[in-house]
């Protein structure tokens, strides 16, 4: 039985964090069986969420796990693409992961008003007293990261602006297909509908997801993956 390690729904989306959003999808896909743990951050192998452990084996990080899946299961995520499509594919994968991704972080964790909306509830477990003095802990190590990663050096505008040049990206890829690389959902589907979907989030007020909603292919693409993958559980900006 595969088990699977993340945060948990919040805000309306089935998970908070893009890569366990990805992960959840990979398993639907898959069409295999898993169960998930709420409560596995502080056993996580690399000091993060999300993992699996599948009958013993434990594997850390949303793209190793695809791979676990592909390799034990003889899943190809990518069926039917050519090696110039899977390319294709990766490389829209990664700006979502490792460009998008933090510009929706500094959005949430840096801007008071949605820090305050969003991540602050993850310590609405800790102690009352203790509360304040953890999320200040936690935003710092965030902020940290932004500034290793580069996106911290950059101001808010210019977040924004690099941002808007990837989201305008994925919608142009996705164009009036279904999915990002055609009639069927591929690999990296389920992390663009993931970081889509993070970014239509409606309790943030940002101008990511002002010019996400710009783009209604991409607001029925979130909806389309939510029925999917997730039941039809409502998020997207115009999901009524
Ligand atoms: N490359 C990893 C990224 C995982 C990741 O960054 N997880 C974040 C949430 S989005 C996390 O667990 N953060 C908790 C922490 O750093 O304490 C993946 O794709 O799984």
């Amino acid at each position: 039985m595969i088990t699977l390690y993340v945060f948990g729904p919040m805000l309306g989306l089935p998970d908070l964090s893009t890569p366990c959003m990805k992960t959840h999808a990979l398993l639907q896909m898959a069409g295999l069986e898993y169960r998930v743990d709420y409560g596995g951050l502080r056993k996580a192998p690399k000091g993060k969420l999300p993992y699996i452990d599948d009958d013993g084996a434990v594997i850390p990080d949303s793209t190793f796990i695809r791979w676990h899946l592909e390799e034990k299961y003889r899943i190809d995520f990518d069926k039917g693409l050519s090696a110039a499509e899977r390319a294709q594919a990766w490389a829209f994968e990664k700006l979502c992961e490792d460009n998008l991704y933090w510009a929706v972080m500094s959005a949430r964790w840096i801007d008071d008003a949605n820090f305050t909306r969003g991540p602050a509830k993850f310590f609405d477990s800790a102690p009352a007293p203790l509360r304040p003095l953890i999320a200040k802990i936690v935003r710092r190590s965030v902020r940290k990261a932004l500034q290793a990663q580069g996106a911290g050096r950059h101001s808010r505008a210019e977040i924004e602006r690099l941002a808007t040049r990837g989201i305008d990206a994925v919608a142009t890829q996705l164009g009036d297909k279904p999915w990002l690389m055609g009639p069927e959902p591929c690999a990296a589907d389920a992390s663009v509908h993931a970081t889509v979907t993070g970014l239509l989030c409606p309790a943030f007020e940002t101008p990511l997801r002002t010019a996400t909603e710009r783009h209604a292919n991409l607001v029925a693409y979130s909806k389309r993956g939510m029925e999917r993958w997730f039941g039809g559980l409502r998020v997207a900006a115009g999901g009524g």
